[in-house]
């Protein structure tokens, strides 16, 4: 019998000791319920009562050495996975990661919350209004009757005889007359829409964002004051502004507004083509009719008003010479901003 057991205990720690031994099924083979070792222990009763203790503790000693050898086992092999799981999963935090594509905000978004900034900085408010106007916000309200050769100028979208999509974002204007009281101090920016072909300089759909300030004594100093104040935040300390006349319905007098080239500081250069100004916007005195039409008294109160494309503004900022990268949406263009 102890040969049996000695013999036990070399076959299992020899099986132990195979490279990838699997230890419970040899820890079932031997010490198991049916194993090899509890076998000869069932046998132990045919023994004499001298033998008995000394075969017991031989069998003992070879379930301790088996369970030994099993634990000092398994403790290597999970430290050889661990080792093997670590050299397979090794992670360098050096190497440059995958590049994420993000989002840039448009650049006409940009340069109308930019444009936008400046007017709060101003005490301006911002006001937006709707894209489907009536005719009477869009045109009459603003001195424009429905034979007024303006309307010529801005090919208009109808939708019905009364309803049209606006074309200016004055008619914002129009309806914050009749809501609020003077003093009015307000920006409204937004789309707007003209039935023109698209070239390099026109598209049925841009974007405006015309100013309205009415109180007393508001001056023609005042709008010089406003628009040069708008520029030179815009376009640098040292630009220029300079009113040329011209002719709007909704207002009187009314000019045209260059601000001096900012790219040659009014040298002349392929920016301004040579003149040394660049035209940026429309401007004037609100119209006595205007106002009169929105509820103000032009007795008691005056105002004046300005207009502009805030592409014009994108594209002469970023130097981009076709108002048509600003729709295509090509992100190699978008990516730049
Ligand atoms: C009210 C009264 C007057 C807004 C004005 C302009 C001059 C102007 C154009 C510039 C280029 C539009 O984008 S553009 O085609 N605008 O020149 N706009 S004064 O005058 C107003 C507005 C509202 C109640």
């Amino acid at each position: 019998m102890k040969e049996t057991l000695l013999k036990i205990r070399e076959d299992a720690l020899s099986a132990i000791s195979a490279p990838d031994a699997d230890l419970e099924a040899i820890r079932i083979r031997y010490l198991g319920k049916k194993g090899e070792l509890t076998a000869v222990l069932r046998g132990m009763g045919q023994l004499t009562a001298e033998e008995r203790p000394v075969i017991g503790q031989i069998a003992n000693e070879v379930r301790e050495a088996i369970e030994k050898e099993l634990g000092a086992k398994a403790e290597a092999q999970k430290a050889e996975a661990l080792n093997k799981s670590l050299i397979a999963e090794k992670l360098d935090v050096t190497v440059p990661g995958t590049a994420v594509n993000v989002g840039h905000v448009h650049p006409i978004a940009r340069i109308q919350r930019e444009m936008e900034e400046i007017f709060i900085g101003m005490g301006f408010d911002i006001v937006e209004g709707p894209e489907i106007e009536y005719d009477y916000y869009n045109f009459q309200a603003l001195n424009i009757p429905p034979d007024h050769p303006a309307r010529d100028t801005q090919d208009t979208f109808y939708i019905s005889e009364n309803i049209l999509l606006r074309t200016q974002t004055s008619s914002v204007q129009a309806r914050t007359m009749e809501t609020r009281k003077p003093p009015i101090r307000i920006v409204s920016p937004g789309r707007v829409y003209r039935s023109d072909a698209v070239d390099a300089t026109h598209s049925p759909l841009f974007h405006q964002m015309e100013g309205l300030v009415i109180d007393r004594g508001v001056t023609m100093g005042n709008l010089k004051g406003a628009l040069e104040m708008f520029a030179q935040t815009m376009f640098g300390a040292d630009t220029r502004v300079r009113f040329r006349p011209h002719h709007f319905p909704f207002t009187e007098p009314s000019a045209e507004v260059d601000v001096s080239c900012f790219a040659c500081g009014g040298k002349g250069c392929r920016l301004c083509k040579g003149e040394g100004w660049i035209e940026i916007l429309g401007a004037g005195m609100v119209h006595p009719n205007v106002l009169t039409m929105g509820g103000i008294d032009p007795n008691e109160y005056s105002g004046f008003a300005f207009g502009m494309g805030i592409e014009r503004i994108a594209m002469l900022k970023y130097h981009i010479d076709d108002m048509r990268h600003l729709y295509e949406n090509d992100v190699r263009f978008l990516k730049q901003f």
